[in-house]
């Protein structure tokens, strides 16, 4: 899996600090040691709402916070504690662990999502973090559609010191899958990653496209792609959602990436995102650099979107 580097607390905490700020003031205004009644707890479910945790979730967390705190007062802190725990508990049965250098190899990872999702990036740093890590990895610029999108993955291919196979513009995607895929078996690639476009002229011709890729790569090596990550872009909202349902349906998503935690308010969309999806939540990412993807741990994530401590004391 992507390996948690240094600091990475505090990238996940200022990542999220958007959201973390908006929920933490909002706990402050609505719950000071009072005791716990319905009126704060109507208000905590529409914080929860607002923060885009989406009502099912909201009002599950909210009647279970009520049922432990009625009547109670409580610190600001006790409050995030209980959200932490019970936004943890929504999501922990929807992480799953990205790990390329655990599988066969070449080991294939395809990433599959809309233009500006984040999948060009988020190869990049995987590229990084793998490279960094002495393992010998293939980029594949499959986004033949456009030209810039080729040099943008070069810059990332370079940076991570990862070998680079690229089609002129226009190009058959998946003839270049097929000889990034022999080039990964000939040469002993521990990790082939291949880009995608996020747009052709219309949606049938994307999935047409991406499912001749996945075709072509099995000639290769029957087991692959032994990964396809869906990258969501977490500033859009719930209408990620509708992005899972398209991609999921037509090709076969094993796991998600969110991408963009850090430019939004409303980070827990994550929830309703995990809650509709059908494969698990991998990898989050909460900033441009290099270091900013992170695996999804669900009990940091939650701690840190309520503006809680690493740990509690
Ligand atoms: N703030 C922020 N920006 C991101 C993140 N991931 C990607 N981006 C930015 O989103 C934009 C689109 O990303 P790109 O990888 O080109 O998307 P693609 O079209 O799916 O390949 C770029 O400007 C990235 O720097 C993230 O986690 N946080
Ligand atoms: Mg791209």
């Amino acid at each position: 899996m992507v390996e948690s580097k240094p600091g990475w607390w505090r990238r996940l905490s200022e990542g999220l600090s958007r959201t973390s700020r908006q929920m933490s003031d909002q706990v402050v205004k609505a719950f000071v040691a009072r005791p716990l009644d319905q009126a704060q707890l109507d208000a905590l479910e529409d914080m929860l709402i607002e923060a885009d945790l989406g009502p099912r979730a909201a009002a599950r967390i909210a009647r279970e916070f009520g049922a432990q705190r009625f009547g109670k007062a409580c610190t600001d802190v006790e409050i995030k504690e209980a959200l932490a725990e019970a936004i943890a508990a929504e999501l922990a049965p929807r992480a799953g662990r990205f790990e390329p250098l655990s599988g066969p190899r070449p080991y294939v990872v395809l990433f599959i999502g809309v233009n500006g999702s984040g999948k060009t990036t988020t190869l990049g740093k995987i590229a990084a973090d793998l490279t960094g890590r002495g393992a010998k990895v293939l980029i594949a610029a499959g986004d033949t559609f456009r030209a810039a999108a080729v040099e943008q993955l070069k810059v990332w291919s370079d940076r991570a010191g990862a070998s680079f196979i690229s089609r002129p513009n226009g190009a058959d995607a998946a003839g270049l899958a097929f000889d990034a895929a022999r080039k990964a078996k000939d040469e002993g690639f521990d990790v082939l990653l291949i880009d995608t476009a996020g747009r052709l002229q219309n949606k049938q011709d994307l999935m047409d496209e991406l499912t001749k890729m996945i075709r072509v790569l099995r000639k290769v090596e029957p087991e692959a792609p032994h990964e396809v990550l869906l990258v969501l872009d977490a500033t859009v909202g719930r209408n990620a959602l509708a992005q899972e349902d398209i991609f999921g349906n037509a090709i076969g998503v094993t796991g998600l990436v969110v991408t963009k935690l850090d430019g939004t308010a409303r980070g827990g969309v994550l929830v309703p995102v995990a809650e509709a999806s059908d494969s698990p939540i991998k990898l989050i990412g909460v900033g441009e650099g290099i270091e900013d993807l992170q695996p999804f741990d669900p009990a940091a994530f939650a701690r840190s979107l309520v503006g809680l401590a690493e740990t509690s004391a």
